[in-house]
Formats: C-alpha cells, structure tokens, sequence
C-alpha cells in the first residue's frame, strides 16, 4: 500500500492498495461496497475507522487480477486530498498485519515482474513523471507506448535467430549445413541498424535532461539584462558598475519544448579583484559543462580580446551575440545583435539557440533517450561489428559468442536480461506509490 499523490493538500489523494488482500483489507474501510464489488467500476462510498467512524467520502475502484497496473488485485481510494487525512487511512489499513508501506517504484516493478509491461516501458513511467519540458514528455509518452521497444525487439529478434543459427551450426555441423549462409549479409544489416539507433541518441538525452546554455562575456558586457530578458523577470542584479555578478545564477526555461538551464555568469576581465577571480573561476567551470556558450560581446569589442573570449569557451560550442543593439553602434554586423534592454533580436537568439543544441527542425520525440539504453545499445553494436570482423577472420565461435553478447546488451534494455541490481538501481529512482 501507498499514496499514489504527493504529501501537499489538493482536490484529491489516492492510497492503493495491491496484491492478494488488497479487496477484503479495502473492506474493512470501506464497508459499504459489499462483498463483491464489480471490478473497473467507481463507488461513491464512506471512508471510515475501525470504530464505524466516517473519516471522507470518496471513490472506491477494484481492479482484478490481471487486469491491473500491477497485474494483481488492485484497490484504489480516491479520497479528498488531505495529507493528514490519508495518514489516518494509512494508519487504519496499516493496523492488518497484511499491510505493509510499498517502496520506491514498487508497484511498476511487480507490473514488470507480471509481465504488464517491459523494462523499458516501466522506466518511461518514471520519466514521464520526471519530465520537466514538453519535448521531454512526449518522448517519455512515445517510450510508453512501446515504441522503443518494438525497435529493440527488431534487432534483438534476428539477432538471436542468428545465434540459434550459429550454435546450431557449431553443435551439429553436419545437420546445420548451410545456416551461416548470408552471414556477412546478415550482420551487416544488423549492424546499420543498431548504428541508425544510436545516431539519435545525443538528441535522444538532450530532450530528456535538458541542456545548459551559458551566458558569458567581458564584464559589463549586458548578461546579466539578456539573462533576465530570456527569462521574462529580473533575476540577476544589474549595473552600470563593471563586475556585478559574482557568483553564477541559474534558471531553468524552455526552448522550443526543450528544458534548458540558463546560467548567467561573472564576467571576463584582467586584474580582478579577489572575489571576482572567485567568480570568474566559477565562470570557467561553467563553461567545461556547458552544451552551448553564449558569448556576450559588447558592440565595440574587436580583434584579439574576441579570439581571446573564444577560447575561454574550450570544447564547448560557441555561439556569438553582439549586445546593446538598441544604441545603434552597428559594430560586429556578423554577429547576430541583440538587446536586453529592448529585446530587440531575443526571438532569433531563442531559435538559433534552439537550432544550435538541436539542429534542423522542431524538437520531436525520439527513440533513445537514456544514457542505460544508449550505453546498451552502444555495446551491441560493438558486439555487431567484432562479429563482422570475426565472420571474415576467425573461427564460428567468436562470431557466434560476439553475437549472443550483443542480444544479452539488448536484452537489459527492455528487462529480457535485467539482473536484480540493474532493477534495484532503475526502481529506486521512482517515487512512493508509483
Ligand atoms: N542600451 C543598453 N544598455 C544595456 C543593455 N544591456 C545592458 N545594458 C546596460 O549595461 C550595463 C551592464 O549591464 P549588465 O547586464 O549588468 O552587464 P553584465 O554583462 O551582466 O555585467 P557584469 O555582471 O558586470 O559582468 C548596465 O548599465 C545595463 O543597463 C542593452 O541592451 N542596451
Ligand atoms: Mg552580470
């Protein structure tokens, strides 16, 4: 049993009950359902304590094995959202020794378990719920619905045909003849295919981590303005005083449905006094993690401190703006200007951030989107490809064993061959009552 709603008052809280007496301890609250109530169906009824005494009013839903979430007997009780009320239904149910408090993710892994749903599937769930930008929810709904998963079994289905194949071949060599024909063929496809997967897989985990944009830049050069002016409110202090931001400031916004963290930073120059050296320190490490760096240049700014400001971005991909446009210098034509102040030019800087984290066209849902299913795919593929040298080079064995590594990779992405740690650490991330 556990609260599927979060602790904070609302217009509803729901407890759920699952397992073999989840029915007759639902009862014991609910005593005006009867004895068997009909399942998928909603009963306005009485919520009451162990003295008959009516606690709510709420709705009362039994869902009968299998057809559940979690694939048992399931019970939900919408009562109203009252923290302190579910607590006391908690602590009545709590009362039979049958009851005890679910887990983290505890519910959608006996759903796992039952067969209700794939590895892949269940953890969709938790970033639906995890989803912070409208590309991340959409790409999480797409993974629920099984999409991932069906790519998944198109490679790993040929994949363990093949090494059926091959074992066979091994085994039997006599009756076997013939079944490693078209092997290079096969492979090969295979291989084009698992690479086509993970070629999406960068645009896969910036929709659902999000990314972080810095702002950076000579001091004095408008950030701090730009920053506030993405935003929409005056976050970060500002001032005609060079040096005004010390420490870097976060926010998060959303950039053509996709989650970005803003960072606003101290700014560049020589000779800073100590706590600004603090602050532009903080600058530079910001700049190491940083998807994208803007770099702020004031409308004057030319030559070498340009070059200069640009390598401070190291790695990091570097788009440039000319600031303050709205004081018509006209300076720096081939950077794109813009102004805080006015918010002149804020809506191409949004679309060319937007097309610099994403490249051409809108945000969509994509297929690999978590780090785990990219890694497993990555792995196969390298299983692929070591086959493919092998098939030509060495014996059937290593092309066979190269290949059986490949679909075990698959395997731990939709749960085929999820040992209980991977689950462990997967389940933990979900939250109470899911
Ligand atoms: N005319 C004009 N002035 C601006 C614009 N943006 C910023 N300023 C002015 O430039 C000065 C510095 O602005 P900030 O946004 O604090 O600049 P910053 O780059 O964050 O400066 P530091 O934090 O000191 O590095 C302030 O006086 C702002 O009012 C702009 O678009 N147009
Ligand atoms: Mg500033």
């Amino acid at each position: 049993m556990a609260p599927a709603t979060p602790p904070a008052a609302g217009g509803v809280g729901v407890l759920r009950l699952s397992g073999p007496a989840a029915l007759p301890i639902a009862r014991a609250i609910v005593p005006g359902i009867g004895a068997l109530p009909s399942p998928r169906r909603a009963y306005f009824a009485d919520f009451v304590d162990s003295h008959g005494a009516v606690l709510d009013q709420g709705l009362f839903i039994y869902f009968r094995a299998p057809h559940s979430y979690t694939g048992e007997d399931v019970v939900e009780l919408q009562a109203h959202g009252s923290p302190r009320l579910l607590q006391i239904l908690q602590a009545e149910m709590l009362r039979d020794p049958r009851v005890r408090l679910a887990g983290p993710g505890e519910f959608t892994r006996r759903a796992f378990l039952n067969g209700r749903l794939d590895l892949a599937r269940a953890e969709a769930i938790a970033d639906l719920v995890a989803a912070d930008s409208e590309a991340a929810v959409r790409a999480a709904a797409k993974q629920l619905r099984g999409t991932l998963s069906s790519k998944i079994r198109e490679l790993r289905e040929p994949l363990k045909a093949l090494h059926a194949d091959l074992e066979g071949l091994l085994n039997f060599p006599d009756e076997a003849e013939g079944a490693d024909a078209g092997l290079a063929q096969r492979l090969s496809s295979l291989g084009s295919l698992a690479r086509g997967l993970l070629a999406s897989a960068s645009r896969g985990i910036l929709v659902r981590r999000g990314a972080r944009v810095v702002l950076y830049g000579p001091v004095n050069a408008g950030k701090s303005t730009l920053f506030n002016r993405l935003l929409g409110e005056a976050r970060a202090l500002v001032d005609d005083e060079p040096g005004t931001t010390r420490d870097a400031v976060e926010a998060r916004l959303e950039l053509s449905g996709l989650s970005v963290t803003l960072v606003d930073t101290a700014g560049l120059r020589c000779n800073p006094a100590r706590l600004e050296a603090l602050g532009i320190e903080r600058t530079r490490e910001s700049l190491r993690t940083a998807q994208l760096a803007i770099l702020v240049l004031p409308p004057r700014a030319a030559g070498r401190e340009v070059n200069e400001w640009l390598a401070e971005a190291g790695d990091s991909p570097v788009l440039r703006v000319r600031s303050k446009c709205d004081l018509g210098l006209g300076a720096g034509s081939g950077d794109l200007q813009v102004s805080g102040r006015t918010g002149a030019g804020i809506g191409e800087l949004e679309q060319a951030v937007a097309s610099r984290l994403w490249g051409d066209g809108a945000p969509q849902a994509v297929d690999l989107t978590s780090e785990r299913h990219a890694d497993a795919v990555r792995r196969a593929s390298e299983c692929i490809e070591r086959a493919i040298d092998a098939a030509g080079a060495s014996t059937l064995e290593v092309v066979s064993g190269e290949v059986g590594l490949a679909v075990e990779a698959l395997g731990e992405i939709t749960g085929e061959n999820a040992p209980d740690v991977l689950l462990d650490a997967i389940f933990e991330r979900f939250c109470i009552g899911k």
